[in-house]
């Protein structure tokens, strides 16, 4: 059969291609770099004939020599409202008023990015009590405790030091947390999913100062502390300290932004992002947690029986789709890419099923390599809409088997009186008017 692709270009899709009902069509059109629908969904060449394509010439920039370059790159004038959007209605600190703490937070606008690294100027952001102004000159992280000799480390003592470089994703773990409402919010993609991001860190391994230090046989825990004015601290399983935990001090290859914790946070990889201490001042050894406020009476999960489950540290395998969904909608028929995120904080992703029938049927879609260990994966797969109303879901699996559960498994197991760790599914319903919204299965 011939379809016109959103570009009015033909490309031949034959009953082969279609892997599940409503329209997905299978992952091998994209591994396969020969066939049309790849370069169809590319590029519009085709729309237009040779001398469009060469231009008149005659446009401004050509006409006359360019700007200099900046001291600190920018990014295109037309690009400039792809932001984090820190105000505005429904951005900003509603949510936590009953907890009498400032929160700042800034969302990733996924709607807008592609790859896995987030730029640093759209990381996430969030602080509980604003970003401190740190002269790097006069900070410094201490180790002392159950230790045979306690070490004061600033940054410059920090850079003599072999460091590590591993791209991995932090996710806050109120990530997400209009989901666990009865009803479905209309929050946008940015505003339900924005606090997650992926870069690049580099740092000093936890366990080369540790060891330096020498931790005591007794210890199991370390309690980390940040220097902002609330002083945020977090109890780390010293296991955990010592297999991946880093002070990091750069991030995308600079040194770590004020709102990502200048000059030296706490990292640990998969865990729920409270427990990277930003601003990192104390790492205090010693055999039993903290309890302190941000374990206690937050980011913790409370069950349908009233009680709380605490410690839940490592992040569950987790996906959502980005495009399409809600912070956009659909205009003409034909073919799309339905891509998004899969992640999980005990390692790599194994795979990640598509449906647009809201569950009924599963098709497997492409991830997009390398494929790295508690790092966002992408996924993308062909489909061909033709107007029918659909729901889009997207499900991953990680290496371990841990499948990410639906809406109503979640719900079963955990009941609805929470607020954080929700990694069930997003379902976007596609309306015949091509709008998008978030609902519930
Ligand atoms: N010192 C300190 N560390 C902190 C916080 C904070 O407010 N103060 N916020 C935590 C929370 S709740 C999260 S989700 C992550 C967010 O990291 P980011 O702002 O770099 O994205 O940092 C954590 N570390
Ligand atoms: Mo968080």
């Amino acid at each position: 059969m011939y379809m016109h692709n959103n570009k009015g270009k033909n490309l031949q899709i034959d009953a082969t291609d279609h892997v599940a009902p409503g329209g997905l069509l299978s992952r091998r059109l994209f591994l396969n770099s020969a066939l049309a629908t790849t370069a169809a969904l590319a590029t519009t060449r085709a729309a237009y004939g040779q001398e469009d394509m060469v231009g008149e010439g005659q446009e401004d920039w050509t006409l006359y020599p360019g700007s200099d370059a900046l001291e600190y790159g920018e990014r295109s004038r037309f690009e400039v409202d792809r932001v984090r959007r820190t105000a505005g209605p429904g951005y900003q600190n509603e949510e936590f008023a009953s907890l009498r703490t400032i929160v700042h937070r800034a969302r990733t606008p996924h709607q807008d990015l592609m790859g896995t690294i987030t730029p640093s100027g759209l990381h996430f952001e969030l602080t509980h009590h604003g970003i401190p102004d740190i002269d790097p000159e006069q900070h410094a992280v201490v180790i002392h405790g159950m230790v045979k000799q306690p070490l004061k480390y600033n940054i410059e003592a920090l850079e003599n030091y072999p460091t590590i470089t591993r791209e991995h994703f932090l996710e806050c773990s109120g990530n997400s947390l209009a989901l666990w409402s009865e009803k479905p919010q209309e929050w946008n993609l940015q505003r339900m999913h924005g606090l997650l991001s992926g870069s690049q860190w580099t740092g000093v391994p936890l366990s080369t100062l540790l060891d330096e230090c020498g931790v005591s046989p007794d210890a199991k825990w370390i309690i980390a502390e940040g220097a902002d004015s609330g002083s945020l601290s977090r109890s780390i399983p010293i296991d955990k300290a010592l297999k991946d935990s880093m002070i990091a001090i750069y991030q995308n290859g600079e040194r770590i932004r004020p709102g990502q914790g200048y000059p030296m946070r706490l990292f640990n990889p998969g865990y729920e992002g409270n427990t990277s201490v930003k601003w990192i001042r104390s790492l205090h050894v010693t055999d039993r947690p903290a309890m302190s406020r941000f374990e206690t009476s937050t980011y913790t999960d409370k069950m349908p029986d009233g009680k709380a489950l605490q410690f839940t540290l490592e992040i569950d395998v987790k996906s959502m789709i980005t495009r399409p969904s809600n912070a956009m909608s659909l205009k003409k028929h034909g073919l799309y890419e339905i891509t998004g995120l899969a992640w999980s904080g005990k390692g790599k992703i194994d795979r990640v099923e598509v449906s647009v029938d809201g569950g009924k049927t599963w098709a497997e879609a492409a991830l997009e390599g390398p494929i790295q260990s508690i790092m966002l994966t992408r996924f993308r797969i062909p489909w061909l809409w033709q107007g029918e109303p659909a729901i889009l879901q997207s499900r991953a699996i990680d290496e371990f088997g841990r499948v990410q559960p639906s809406r109503s498994e979640l719900v079963e197991a955990r009941g609805t009186k929470g607020t954080y760790h929700y990694h069930g599914y997003q379902s976007w319903g596609v309306g015949t008017n091509g709008k998008i919204s978030n609902v519930y299965t």
